[in-house]
């Protein structure tokens, strides 16, 4: 077949309309019905009592990691289930009766597929066995084991340079998986290792290494119990991490407040009723946030700046508000903040945040008074051009309270994937970890290369340009994932060759290379002959994990098996690496990574039971290895928007039914939407002025460097959002998010703020 044989692939799936409810957003989370909603989800897919034995298993000591979120496990997991509505729904989407066999290939052509919405080719179910799509064709056929990791041999034989080669990772797999994937690549020579990471928590990892030491956060589950105050940033925990809300009904109830900054008021964190107490299901609940802070999408430096500067001038009055003693012993830029703090005029910060000023004397009250304070943020702050700088400010904010190492105090990044941080902690990263290197050159006798590699806007660059050739992902969904599209698509299938390790089918077997390999592999849920495995949660506790539940196909094979397959068929017999012994003992794999890494000695037995804290020197307020030794305050500049009247900054979000890329559902219950996900949000003055009516179809463009981007075919919903904002759900609106658009340092693309204008359909 020719090289030149392109497919005809559909990258957004059928645009066209279900049916659609609209009612007023939930005024609770959790609570009767979402227990209802749960067990409907699981019954659906994969038999109530089956599910129900699996999810009894969820988070337990001797049982499996949620492959949800990361949130931590309390040290006492409830008897009633340690798992949440959304926990259960991942549960029924990864052992669905469903299967994507031999038949479901040759019935369906990837053409064909790819007309779908993403929800329906997620519903397909499990792929059962390898499958390769050769060139010019355009229907999966199956391969054996053997074969494909021979093709994939030799396809990487074939490339000029290692650095011709692009190995993605998304956050779900194990720490023995993701430590020999990254053994392998380096060892095949390049660090061209992109990760779901890079569009998630970058901004994170680069602001808090910048200026506290470690790019994790600095709290463990028990903080939260303990702390005075929680800020809860640019997050909607009750849809995306639901199991925190206990954590923070725990504080209120010790007498914590807790502030919440956000332009929409997500109900998740208004009143929660807690379906593992008797008294959350059938009572009114907990009322959690104290403070609601409406701020405009990407104003939260201007509202930083504004609590910070009323702060110190309370301070400056003589008020004890400011912890000069840890400041003085403990931090590095006081002076110069205090400096920038003095430039701006409170008037145009006002403006610029949209939150009226008797609010932010509220928080400025409560945060005045109290010295254990905890910021948790996710995509809301990490996903802006300056996104690095909105973590930094927050930290300004710790410093000065004094609220970093101490009990009920510090900064918490809540992780996306369950094992994202583990990933990254066991070497996922396209840098360049020379301590790494050293460790991996002294335990295997190879070189490692020194030379950074591509992230994932690098990489979708290189493969656009031909420059990279092969992509093999480790989980994930990269084409949906990543921005720009219609660009990350085309870069997909410029590729010779595209293998994703998968538990199910997904829009990027589609986008496919020339040739394209999908190896089937064993979910978190799944017995692994009776191995373990371990993760790593949000807060840096590395923990094991052991599946039960009888594996969706005999011939899956578990993510290290699959790693080794592809390394023993490109190195060969004469490897100084015994691949695939590695790759079927994870104590041996657990053994070499305490000798790479530090932290994790007598690793397989400590991981049991409730696991073991890594080591983090921001929860010991330790910053000798910092500049000066000390804790850095950051000057941070104001967020510039350059909107016209006629434009909208659009935040891409997710809906209560879904996991990322996999639609679990067409309801977002919260918000109010019932069986549509092309939605978009706006404030009711906003559709006036632009004459458009509840429910009309519009379309959404971006300009950016000359090229118009269009998302076709979205209903506007009346809601309440700030003027000139709008929300819709990703991955649909990916279409729109340029791809040279990223935050500055972190290359995090900016999916929570693309300047867009709304035409009539
Ligand atoms: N059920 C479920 N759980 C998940 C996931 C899932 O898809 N489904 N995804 C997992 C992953 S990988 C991740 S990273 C996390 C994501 O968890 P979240 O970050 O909670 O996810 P998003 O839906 O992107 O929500 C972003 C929130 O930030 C707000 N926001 C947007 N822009 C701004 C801003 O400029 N300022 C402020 N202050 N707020 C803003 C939005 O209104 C929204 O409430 O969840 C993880 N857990
Ligand atoms: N516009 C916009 N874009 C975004 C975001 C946003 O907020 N807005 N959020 C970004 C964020 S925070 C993230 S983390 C990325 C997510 O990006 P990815 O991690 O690439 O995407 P997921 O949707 O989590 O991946 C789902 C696929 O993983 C596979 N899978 C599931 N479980 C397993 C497993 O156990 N093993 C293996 N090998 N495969 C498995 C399944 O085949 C499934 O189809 O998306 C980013 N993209
Ligand atoms: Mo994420």
């Amino acid at each position: 077949m020719s090289k030149s044989f392109k497919r005809n692939i559909s990258i957004t799936g059928a645009t066209t309309f279900a049916y659609l409810k609209v009612t007023e957003p939930s005024s609770y989370a959790a609570g009767i019905q979402g227990i209802k909603v749960a067990l409907d989800h699981v019954s659906k897919e994969s038999g109530l009592f089956r599910s129900l034995k699996t999810l009894s298993q969820m988070n337990q000591k001797e049982g499996f990691d949620c492959p949800g979120c990361a949130w931590p496990d309390p040290e006492k997991p409830s008897k009633l289930g340690e798992y949440c509505e959304n926990g259960a729904k991942a549960i029924a989407e990864e052992t669905t009766f469903e299967r994507v066999d031999r038949d479901f290939f040759k019935r369906y052509s990837v053409e064909e597929i790819s007309n779908w919405t993403d929800y329906q080719i997620g519903k397909s179910g499990r792929i059962t066995e390898p499958f390769v799509l050769n060139p010019g064709s355009v229907h999966y056929e199956p391969i054996s084991w053997a074969d494909a990791f021979a093709l994939i041999a030799k396809e990487l034989k074939q490339l000029k340079s290692p650095d011709e080669g692009i190995f993605y990772t998304s956050g779900r797999s194990s720490n023995e998986a993701a430590f020999l994937y990254g053994l392998f690549v380096r060892a095949f020579g390049t660090n061209n290792m992109p990760d779901c990471s890079n569009m998630c928590h970058e901004s994170s990892g680069v602001a808090l290494s910048q200026t506290l030491g470690i790019g994790k956060g600095s709290v463990v589950l028990e903080d939260l119990h303990e702390a005075e105050v929680i800020m809860v940033m640019g997050q909607n925990p009750g849809t995306n991490h639901p199991r925190m809300l206990t954590a923070l009904q725990k504080c209120k109830e010790k007498g914590g407040k807790i502030i919440t900054i956000n332009p929409l008021s997500e109900s998740g964190l208004n009143r929660f009723k807690n379906p593992q107490q008797l008294k959350g299901i059938l009572g009114a609940g907990t009322s959690l946030t104290d403070i609601f802070l409406q701020v405009k999408i990407n104003q939260d430096v201007p509202l930083l700046k504004l609590l910070m500067k009323r702060l110190a001038k309370r301070d400056q009055a003589g008020e004890k508000v400011f912890d000069h003693a840890f400041i003085k012993e403990k931090t590095n830029g006081f002076d110069a903040l205090l400096k920038d703090l003095e430039h701006y005029d409170e008037t145009q910060l006002l403006e610029f945040c949209g939150v009226a000023s008797k609010q932010v004397d509220l928080a400025v009250d409560v945060l005045a008074k109290r010295s254990k304070i905890i910021i948790c943020w996710a995509m809301g702050l990490t996903q802006h051009k300056n996104g690095v700088e909105n973590i930094k400010e927050c930290v300004n904010l710790l410093l000065l309270k004094g609220s970093i190492g101490k009990k009920g105090a510090g900064t918490c990044p809540v992780r996306g994937h369950s094992n994202v941080q583990g990933d990254r902690s066991v070497g996922i990263m396209h840098y360049v970890s020379k301590p790494l290197n050293q460790a991996l050159k002294e335990t295997f006798d190879f070189e490692p290369p020194n030379h950074e590699g591509l992230d994932t806007v690098n990489a979708i660059h290189a493969m656009h340009n031909k420059q990279a050739k092969v992509f093999i992902a480790l989980g994930g969904n990269f084409v949906s994932a990543a921005s720009d599209t219609s660009y990350t698509a085309a870069a997909l299938q410029n590729c010779d060759l595209t293998v994703s390790i998968s538990t199910k089918l997904n829009r990027t077997h589609l986008t496919a290379g020339r040739t394209a390999l999908i190896l089937p592999t064993l979910g978190r849920t799944e017995q692994d002959k009776n191995r373990f495995v371990t993760v790593e949660n949000s807060m840096g506790k590395v923990h094991q994990s052991k599946g039960k539940m009888k594996p969706a196909s005999e011939k899956l094979m578990s993510e290290p098996e699959i790693i080794a397959g592809i390394a023993d068929a490109y190195f060969g017999t004469d490897s100084k690496i015994d691949w695939k012994t590695l790759g079927s003992d994870y104590d041996l794999i657990r053994n070499k990574i305490s000798k790479v890494l530090k932290g994790y000695n007598d690793y397989s037995n400590r991981s049991k039971g409730s696991g073991f804290y890594l080591p983090n020197n921001a929860r010991e307020a330790d910053f000798s290895k910092m500049p000066n030794g000390k804790a850095q305050f950051s000057v941070c500049k104001l967020p510039i928007h350059n909107v016209e009247q006629d434009e909208f900054v659009l935040m891409t979000v997710r809906s209560h039914d879904q996991f990322n890329t996999t639609i679990y559902g067409m309801n977002d219950r919260y918000r109010g939407i019932y069986g549509e996900r092309r939605v978009v949000f706006m404030n009711p003055e906003d559709m006036q002025d632009h004459n458009v009516h509840s429910q009309q179809v519009i379309h959404l463009t971006s300009s950016y460097d000359g090229k118009v981007r269009k998302a076709e075919n979205f209903k506007v919903i009346p809601y309440d959002i700030p003027r000139q904002n709008l929300c819709a759900y990703f991955p649909e609106t990916n279409i729109l998010v340029p791809i040279d658009l990223y935050a500055d340092q972190s290359n995090t693309p900016v999916s929570k703020s693309v300047v867009v204008r709304i035409e009539p359909a």
